[in-house]
């Protein structure tokens, strides 16, 4: 819904229209490198920003926790765009980076929820992701919106600065147009989520792996899980396995790998061997009529196909229903969970 509901990309000749951007087209081409500062489910959106941004836009891309932000010293030369993403508008860190970038002369754009939020005020131009009220503390619809949000910044930036022709912009939007369709085949499959979440109910520890985009979703899927269910989590990019992750995996450990992107399928199933040899248990998500992944998983759960740079907006999917059920499982409160805010404002 909240793909659907939010933005309303049109075509306009050649070119795209974004009513949600208030950014011109010459802005557009001063860009000579992004930098995203976030926090929490926030800062995994922008992560996957510097994928979507780099690989669509060719525009190079920085990421940082806003909470870590204010401790750099910070390269901000002419044509510098920082975007900070948030919910709320008010967590207090990415306020913080949004000042100290203005300071050191750089143009912000808010990626925000709330209207007339902090940030939204303060940036100096704002995209709103009109994602609704978010009740429950751990974000998942505004995330959604946050992602929609970057790729539409990326399609539009790339199709300005002359990188995306028109025919790719047709064929991104009739793949973003698929994926509310999509989303709904995946929460139909919830019953399946449900039965395989209810086996680990009592887990310890449950690692989530991938590379590249997948490592942003893995990110956020492990966050999720921690947030809303108490269980130990960790994201880790496949390739650190042997790195020192390896040693923690032991007989029945959950490893859940994400494997979106083609042309990782083999180095993926490399590292899905390494686990379960050494006796993890690995659930892949996967796209659809992946049999090699089908035989190194010991269970496999399946998202539509859609362009690459999109499929963070499926993977997520069964990972946050995983997380929901594991929560309602263990009988904790998914809306409110211990010690959190939903919005962190010292
Ligand atoms: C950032 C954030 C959320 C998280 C929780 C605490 O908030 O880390 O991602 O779910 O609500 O704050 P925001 O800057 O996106 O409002």
């Amino acid at each position: 819904k909240a793909i659907t509901d939010t933005f309303s990309p049109r075509l306009k000749g050649s070119e795209i229209v974004i009513d949600e951007l208030n950014m011109t087209d010459e802005e557009i081409q001063a860009i000579r490198k992004i930098m995203i500062v976030a926090c929490g489910s926030a800062y995994h959106a922008g992560v996957t920003g510097k994928y979507v941004f780099e690989g669509m836009a060719r525009i190079p891309v920085e990421v940082d926790l806003a909470s870590e932000f204010r401790y750099r010293d910070p390269i901000m030369e002419e044509g510098t765009l920082v975007i900070v993403i948030s919910q709320s508008g008010e967590t207090a860190d990415s306020l913080a980076a949004l000042r100290e970038s203005k300071e050191r002369g750089a143009k912000v754009l808010g990626i925000v929820n709330v209207v007339g939020s902090s940030i939204a005020r303060e940036a100096d131009n704002v995209m709103y992701t009109w994602a609704g009220p978010e009740i429950a503390v751990a974000t998942t619809k505004a995330y959604s919106s946050q992602l929609i949000a970057l790729y539409l910044l990326a399609i539009k930036f790339g199709k300005v600065k002359g990188v995306v022709s028109k025919e790719q912009v047709y064929s991104y939007i009739e793949d973003l147009k698929r994926l509310p369709e999509q989303v709904e085949m995946l929460l139909n499959n919830k019953v399946k989520i449900q039965k395989f979440a209810n086996r680990y109910l009592a887990a310890h520890e449950v690692f989530f792996i991938g590379r590249g985009i997948d490592y942003a979703i893995s990110m956020e899927g492990s966050l999720k899980l921690k947030e809303i269910s108490y269980i130990h989590s960790e994201a880790y990019a496949a390739g650190e396995l042997k790195h020192g992750t390896i040693s923690l995996i032991e007989e029945g450990t959950l490893v859940a790998a994400v494997l979106t992107q083609k042309e990782l399928y083999k180095k993926m199933i490399s590292n899905m061997v390494e686990v379960s040899t050494r006796g993890a248990f690995v659930l892949a998500v996967t796209n659809e009529g992946n049999d090699e992944v089908e035989r190194a998983a010991d269970y496999v759960i399946y998202i539509p196909e859609t362009n690459k740079f999109f499929a963070n907006s499926l993977a997520i999917i069964p990972l946050q229903l995983f997380s929901y059920y594991i929560s309602v499982g263990r009988g904790c409160d998914v809306d409110k969970p211990r010690n959190l805010a939903k919005s962190v404002t010292v």
